[in-house]
């Protein structure tokens, strides 16, 4: 396989974005077919990219599981709604089409593990869960320091999640499915374990959003070697986007997110830009999740967050969306690995 011939279910926000990067940013790929619910926003879409050849041609495909299936498309990236993956899963595993799948995996724990399941007894990876933070420089950096020893073991994690808004849809379990599900997915990965247990605390909300939206949220999380991570999640914090992650270990800490932009001290003042947004910050991420993703699936590998990972974060905002209502703690359900995977 030359050049890997893609299909995008799902141009709203991401999928858009996505686009573009295969466009015009990813070696190896070609941006065959879009499809989207909104038509027009698909057409609008295969229009602005048929600026130039190759790409005048990328087509717009009513129904997303014609995509999956289309004998043109070798593989799919989806950044359709959550609620609609599930399904969409299970046509990229049933047509073997290796797939790049906007969190979460699906919505709750018990369809991410039938995908795992399916995706298990077909024998190879297929899907690859687009949690970028583990492809941006920062967190890859951070990863690195804390695998090396050099500050001993890892004790703790403290996170600053903050968007400076969200649309009006976004309910509360969303700050937990949408949001702080990346927290979920970093505190696994630089851990290397499991999370056990899970808590939601709602603070006073902001009084600039209405309609009973708990925001913000902090949250603890117990992984199973007794560390434990938490994170503040800020969606409607007015200023702009900003993510921070602090390590604790034995010897020292790490803070990565405190450089986003130029930062200038003049005028008895210090200060510097914030991005507007998650793709303005974490912009280097996804081009490299894209890129590495493409190159993979040129070799028949997934090179990124699993489906184990998607499930796991998806069992683990299921007992933190428990929690949110009750601000008790959740013990996550997890699965087995080893019965699931062997
Ligand atoms: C959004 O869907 C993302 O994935 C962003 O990374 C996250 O920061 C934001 O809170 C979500 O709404």
């Amino acid at each position: 396989m030359s050049e890997l011939r893609v299909g995008i279910a799902g141009v709203g926000v991401m999928g858009a974005d996505h686009a573009e990067r295969v466009v015009r940013k990813t070696s190896g790929a070609r941006l065959v077919a879009v499809s989207d619910a909104d038509q027009t926003r698909a057409e609008a879409l295969a229009a602005r990219l048929a600026g130039g050849s190759p790409y005048d041609n990328v087509r717009v495909v009513e129904d997303p599981l014609d995509l999956i299936a289309a004998d043109d498309i070798d593989a799919v990236i989806l950044a359709s709604p959550g609620f609609a993956h599930a399904e969409q899963l299970f046509a990229c595993l049933d047509h073997g089409k290796p797939v790049l799948c906007e969190k979460p995996l699906t919505m709750d724990a018990a369809s991410a593990l039938r995908v795992v399941e399916a995706e298990h007894k077909l024998g190879r990876q297929l899907i690859q869960v687009g949690f970028m933070r583990r492809f941006d420089p920062e967190y890859d950096a951070l990863k690195q320091l804390l695998d090396s020893g050099e500050l001993g073991r890892t004790l703790l994690l403290h996170n600053v999640h903050r968007n400076k808004t969200v649309p009006p849809s976004f309910r509360s379990e969303m700050i937990v499915r949408d949001s702080m599900v990346h927290e979920v997915d970093v505190a696994r990965w630089l851990f290397g374990e499991e999370i056990t247990r899970i808590t939601v605390r709602t603070p006073k909300p902001t009084s600039l959003v209405g309609d009973g939206v708990l925001d913000p949220q902090l949250a603890v999380f117990e992984l199973a070697s007794g560390a434990m991570a938490d994170v503040e999640v800020f969606v409607n914090f007015q200023v702009g986007y900003e993510v921070r992650c602090e390590a604790v270990a034995e010897r020292g800490s790490a803070t990565i997110g405190l450089g986003s932009g130029v930062f200038t001290r003049t005028g008895g003042q210090w200060g510097g830009a914030m991005p507007a947004d998650f793709r303005i910050r974490f912009e280097q991420a996804y081009d490299l999740e894209v890129q590495r993703w493409v190159d993979a699936t040129v070799r028949g590998e997934i090179d990124g967050p699993s489906a184990w990972d998607g499930y796991a974060a998806a069992a683990v905002c299921e007992a933190g969306i428990e929690s949110l209502s009750s601000g008790r703690p959740v013990d996550v359900a997890l699965a087995d690995r080893s019965k699931i995977l062997g």
